[in-house]
């Protein structure tokens, strides 16, 4: 595994380059086909990729890809130290094993069930491996110019950068900034705890997914966005890690969306 740009749960990216932000794939292989080839044409796949967590679960069954592009995050993981796959609270709930449910589905049942059709005789083998994978995930990403990104939040009670860098030292279950790092929805927040956060850990602007909007939402210095599983257009971030971003307005122009 290279780790060239992780400490502990925090990713940091340098001054340097770009990288696209790419939110909730929740098992969309089309999608993820899709933002592969468009990352092969970003310099070479020398930007960086950022997947802000929740690349598994979809809806129903039939259509849920999410062993296909596991296999392909964890191959990718283990090969570019520029592909940074993040922790959502669906990769959460499968390694703390606690029951989720999207759209009325239990997906832990789910997720076991498309393992025993791919892995019929070692399905169990497989869990326990994307699980240690699970664990090796980063909560979050703070660039250079000042951009902080994870699958929701922010979180409260969180007070310097080193909280976030030692956020699992706690372990994942009865973690409550980790739990609202994951599952804080933009909805339940005011911009005056953003700005609080942002302060706390250096950052202007900060970027999540976890809650569909149609493409994009700016909220102050919160940009939601929604890359696959959403509420109509599909949008990511064309993250210029050079630029100064001193609010979250400066980010609309990197904004792009997917054919
Ligand atoms: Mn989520």
């Amino acid at each position: 595994m290279i780790m060239k740009y992780v400490k502990g749960d925090l990713v940091t990216l340098p001054r340097r380059g770009r990288a696209m932000v790419i939110t909730d794939l929740h098992g969309n292989l089309d999608d993820f086909i899709k933002i592969m080839t468009l990352w092969g044409k970003c310099f070479n796949r020398k930007c960086h990729l950022v997947l802000t967590g929740d690349f598994i679960h979809a809806m129903g069954r039939e259509n849920d890809h999410s062993i296909e592009i596991l296999e392909e995050v964890l191959y990718f993981r283990n090969k570019y130290d520029n592909f940074h796959p993040l922790l959502g609270n669906h990769e959460w709930a499968t390694l703390t094993k606690i029951l989720i449910f999207k759209g009325g589905v239990n997906q832990n049942v789910n997720f076991e069930q498309i393992l025993k059709r791919n892995f019929p005789y070692n399905w169990e083998e497989k869990l326990e491996e994307y699980i240690n994978f699970f664990q090796t995930l980063p909560v979050a990403v703070k660039t250079a110019n000042q951009v902080f990104i994870s699958h929701a939040g922010p979180p409260k009670a969180v007070y310097n950068l080193d909280d976030i860098i030692n956020l699992t030292k706690n372990g994942y279950i009865n973690n409550q900034p980790l739990y609202e790092l994951l599952w804080s929805r933009y909805t339940d927040i005011n911009q005056k705890d953003v700005d609080n956060f942002l302060d706390k850990v250096g950052c202007r602007a900060m970027v999540v997914g976890h809650t569909s909007v149609n493409g994009y939402k700016l909220k102050g210095n919160l940009l939601v966005l929604s890359s696959s599983f959403g509420k109509g257009k599909k949008a990511y971030l064309q993250l210029d890690l050079q630029k100064e971003i001193i609010k979250g307005k400066d980010l609309e122009s990197m904004v792009k969306y997917f054919k």
